[in-house]
């Protein structure tokens, strides 16, 4: 089986950029972090941006970072949330390939991604998907799901999984090594979270998520040192190397992933799965440069698709 590991965002960005541009509907795109994502995009060959928000900001603020304008349809709504909806009407009709969030608040966003009539949704649950690069790592880490689903229960986390290795095996990898993460190893009716990390494994054993080793519960040290399983005298057969992370909740996501951002200064690329489309669902603080990576990831996921 041949299956491609990322080193890091250049080899996505390189790949995606090999396959064309293709057009990106902004929600409330008049902000100036996420009109620079744009611009980079844009520089790189990956996009043509449709751009939903308030044309007069976005104006002025494509003149003060120099985004040229000239290839970029512009559509003028200043509410935020009809902005959200008018980004998804431009996805459903077929203007606009994939969906990027810009300046609105994650939940109007989603509602307006999760509408009964005219919306994104395939009847699958919709999840959310984060790439890490981390300075000293040698491949990029993936989590699933630190930004959309609050408590998954057992059959959500299956789902969630599976919109992850979907995806993973659309832009190459077929074969992943996922550990479902719990504080101990143990399984345990006290710690709810090792039960079902467990019923996963079981699953995986049994054959379900094909192109994955799936193990668990594993605590966060064996499921990226080798060395660490020997100590503790575990046996593994992903052996210190994961390539995705099924978090619990979504808070153990989050932390992760701003833990990694904050400590290790990694670069963050976020997106949603399950959708008729990739979405990227960048929050505020993410530089330029980890929205970029999103679009990267969402757009080459959408372009492999559609080929
Ligand atoms: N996938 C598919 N359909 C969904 C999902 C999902 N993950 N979540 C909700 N729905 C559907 C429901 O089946 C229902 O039909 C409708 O959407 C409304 O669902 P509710 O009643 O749960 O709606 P809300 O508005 O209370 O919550 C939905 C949100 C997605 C807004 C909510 O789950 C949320 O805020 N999630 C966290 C998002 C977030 O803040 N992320 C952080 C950073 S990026």
């Amino acid at each position: 089986m041949i299956t491609i590991r990322y080193t890091g965002f250049e080899s996505l960005l390189d790949q995606a950029k090999s396959r064309g541009r293709t057009k990106v509907a902004v929600a409330a795109a008049a902000d100036k972090e996420v009109l620079e994502a744009i611009k980079l995009a844009e520089m790189e060959g990956l996009i043509t941006p449709v751009l939903i928000g308030d044309v007069e900001v976005i104006k002025q603020l494509a003149l003060e970072i120099e985004l040229k304008l000239d290839r970029t349809e512009l559509i003028h709504e200043p509410n935020p949330i009809e902005a959200a909806h008018k980004a998804v009407d431009a996805v459903v009709d077929g203007q606009a390939h994939f969906l990027m969030k810009g300046l609105i608040n994650s939940s109007d966003f989603l509602r307006a991604v999760l509408r009964p009539e005219r919306g994104l949704r395939t009847g699958r649950l919709l999840s959310h998907l984060a790439a890490f690069q981390i300075p000293g790592f040698s491949r990029l880490l993936f989590v699933t799901d630190g930004g959309m689903n609050i408590a998954p229960e057992l059959g959500q986390k299956k789902e969630i999984l599976e919109n992850s290795l979907l995806y993973l095996k659309v832009i190459g990898m077929d074969l992943v090594n996922v550990i479902a993460l719990a504080a101990n190893e143990a399984v345990s009716p006290k710690m709810p979270t090792t039960i079902d990390a467990k019923a996963l494994a079981d699953m995986n054993q049994k054959g379900e998520f094909p192109n994955a080793i799936v193990e668990g519960p594993l605590a966060l040290d064996g499921a990226v040192s080798a060395v660490a399983l020997k100590h503790k005298g575990i046996s593994s057969r992903i052996n210190g190397d994961v390539d995705l992370f099924l978090v619990p909740t979504i808070e153990v996501g989050n932390v992760l992933g701003k833990s990694l951002v904050y400590f290790a200064g990694a670069t963050m690329a976020g997106i949603l799965l399950g959708s008729q489309v990739p979405i990227v669902l960048t929050s505020r603080n993410d530089t330029p440069r980890s929205k970029l990576m999103a679009i990267t990831l969402a757009s080459l996921g959408q372009k492999v698709l559609h080929l």
